[in-house]
């Protein structure tokens, strides 16, 4: 087996992924000139040796970094560069915010070239991926299908009036929260599991979430933390450290409902 230049960090374990912070320093900075979104703050590890891939974060409707900035932190210090952002109208629709995503991705990739800043060679261009919530998950899953070049998705309690995303090939891993009003499962991110057969994908209900379920705050971090990361692992760094975190169903009384296809919990290597 050869190694994997992408690996960062430590073996992982469960009380490291489902700890509030990784192994790595974070620092963060606002983005003093926003292209093509409303304002962005990028979190960085200071520490995790050579390039890392980057996650852009997207809220929902009406709503700001606030709800979803949780996240920022939480992956940075397993190795990644996050840009979490606003949008440039709180009421812009999925299609916007799928559009001001990928402007928030080029941004930091520019970041990454220009030598005054933070990230200055610290970004691996082609290893991005994209999260947010609700209407900025329906972006997600639009940016997933549209930019099939991204390494993996992780949209929460995501909100879309398309249900058909059968054409994504991007590992997505879909978070819903199970007495969502907002955007029930069973018209939102049911419908858009389901229509993908085509990548790995998953579907980690939480158990009696609202559809705030795994927003900044949330009762349940360890458990969506340790999955979000270990998706984003597993997907964007190729890091197999990470197959069984990322694939294996939790087991966990805070889950409602466990679903997951072409995700490879095992892997049997040949030894010759
Ligand atoms: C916080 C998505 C018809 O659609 C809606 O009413 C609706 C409302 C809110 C959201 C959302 O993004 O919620 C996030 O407001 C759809």
């Amino acid at each position: 087996m050869g190694s994997n230049p992408y690996q960062r960090g430590p073996d992982p374990t469960t009380s490291s992924l489902e700890a509030s912070r990784g192994p790595f320093s974070v620092a963060s900075f606002t983005v003093s000139r926003p292209s093509g979104y409303g304002a962005g703050t990028v979190y960085y590890p200071t520490n995790a040796g050579g390039k890392v891939g980057a996650i852009a974060i997207v809220p929902g409707y009406t709503a700001r970094q606030s709800s979803i900035n949780w996240w920022g932190p939480r992956l940075a210090s397993h190795g990644f560069v996050v840009i979490t952002i606003d949008t440039n109208s709180t009421l812009d629709q999925p299609s916007s915010r799928s559009s001001q995503q990928m402007a928030a991705l080029r941004q930091v990739v520019s970041l990454s070239g220009t030598s005054s800043s933070p990230i200055y060679n610290k970004v691996d261009t082609s290893r991005l991926g994209v999260m947010g919530w609700s209407m900025g998950g329906g972006g997600s899953l639009i940016s997933a299908r549209n930019n099939p070049s991204l390494k993996a998705a992780a949209p929460q309690a995501p909100w879309n009036s398309s249900k058909n995303f059968s054409s994504v090939t991007v590992p997505t891993l879909i978070i819903a929260c199970e007495n969502d009003t907002i955007a029930p499962v069973n018209s939102h991110a049911l419908p858009f599991y389901n229509s993908m057969s085509r990548n790995p994908k998953q579907y980690l209900e939480i158990n009696g979430g609202s559809h705030s379920c795994a927003n900044s705050g949330n009762s349940n971090q360890a458990l969506i933390g340790k999955k979000g990361v270990a998706w984003m692992k597993r997907f964007m760094d190729n890091d197999t450290r990470y197959s069984s975190f990322a694939c294996s169903n939790p087991n966990s009384s805070s889950v409602s409902d466990f679903r997951t296809e072409n995700c490879s919990a095992s892997h049997h290597h040949h030894h010759h």
